[in-house]
């Protein structure tokens, strides 16, 4: 109960909050191998996404990951979504906005995941209902490549919030609004390693100077909400985005994935109940 309200407390006052050790070494091992599996699999099916950068290539799978039997099997694990209704306070609504990324490119920018990122529009009014999580498969608390956030930059669409690197290790799951600014690969520097920079100037940082990445990236995102009218307005808003109806149209889910859908107890919403429909 305690650990629920505590999650709940932070998503609200600083927009973010990490559960620690929801998955044991073992698991984050066998987690990796599986992602490198998917990839391996995608990319003989041509349905990978490529996106090279300044600092390498980021690779993901075409499709919503509960396509992907053992993908889908972390991102509705029990435990995760446990976390997500904790933040929630109901059923969480899974509605296919899931992905994984592969490597890293520099391509890093502050950003808000929601409608109105930078106005103040109608999903500043009230109680956000949608968050996303992510599980990083290496460590972050020791090594840059992870999350960059900003403290209480999901009140108001004018704050800008106060940078943090949150200390993920592998095994615990982070949770953030998505009216939260934030950004990918944080650049740590070597002589402070907790100066949170711009990540436009984390870019600007020689190789030399950078606390190293852990070994190569993996991550895993899903978003989850609950019922809510900025909900019903965000899964009318993705029905216009590329990407988002690229990744529906490759979506599938085998009857492995229905029973997965069924014993996890979530509920499902938007694309997902489309999918979810689909022989
Ligand atoms: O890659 C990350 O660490 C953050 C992911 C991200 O920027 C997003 O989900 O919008």
């Amino acid at each position: 109960m305690g650990e629920a309200m505590d999650a709940r407390r932070q998503l609200e006052t600083r927009g973010w909050t990490i559960r620690r050790s929801v998955f044991s070494p073992n698991e984050v091992a066998d987690f990796r191998a599986k992602v490198a599996e998917a990839l391996d699999d995608a990319r003989r099916r041509q349905t990978v996404l490529v996106e090279d950068g300044a600092e390498g290539r980021v690779e993901w799978c075409v499709g919503d990951l509960l396509s992907y039997d053992e993908l889908g099997a972390i991102i509705l694990d029990e435990r995760v979504v446990r976390f997500a209704q904790d933040l929630l306070g109901e059923r969480p609504i899974y509605f296919a906005d899931s992905t994984l990324r592969l490597g890293a490119n520099g391509e890093r920018a502050w950003h808000r995941d929601n409608i109105d990122r930078d106005f103040d529009g109608p999903d500043w009014k009230g109680d956000y209902p949608i968050i996303r999580i992510g599980i990083y498969l290496q460590d972050h608390a020791t090594h840059s490549g992870g999350l960059t956030i900003a403290d209480g930059s999901h009140k108001e669409a004018a704050k800008k919030g106060h940078g943090r690197f949150p200390d993920i290790r592998p095994g615990d799951v982070a949770g953030w609004s998505l009216r939260a600014r934030h950004s990918t690969e944080a650049v740590r520097i070597r002589m402070m390693p907790n100066l949170v920079l711009n990540p436009r100037l984390q870019t600007r940082i020689p190789k030399w100077a950078r606390v190293p990445d852990d070994e190569l990236r993996m991550t895993l995102f899903a978003s989850f909400a609950r019922h809510h009218t900025l909900f019903d307005r965000y899964v009318d808003y993705l029905k216009t985005r590329d990407y988002f109806q690229e990744s529906e149209a490759a979506s599938r889910y085998s009857p492995q994935a229905h029973r997965l859908l069924e014993s996890s107890g979530i509920e499902i919403g938007g694309a997902a109940t489309e999918i979810a429909q689909r022989v």
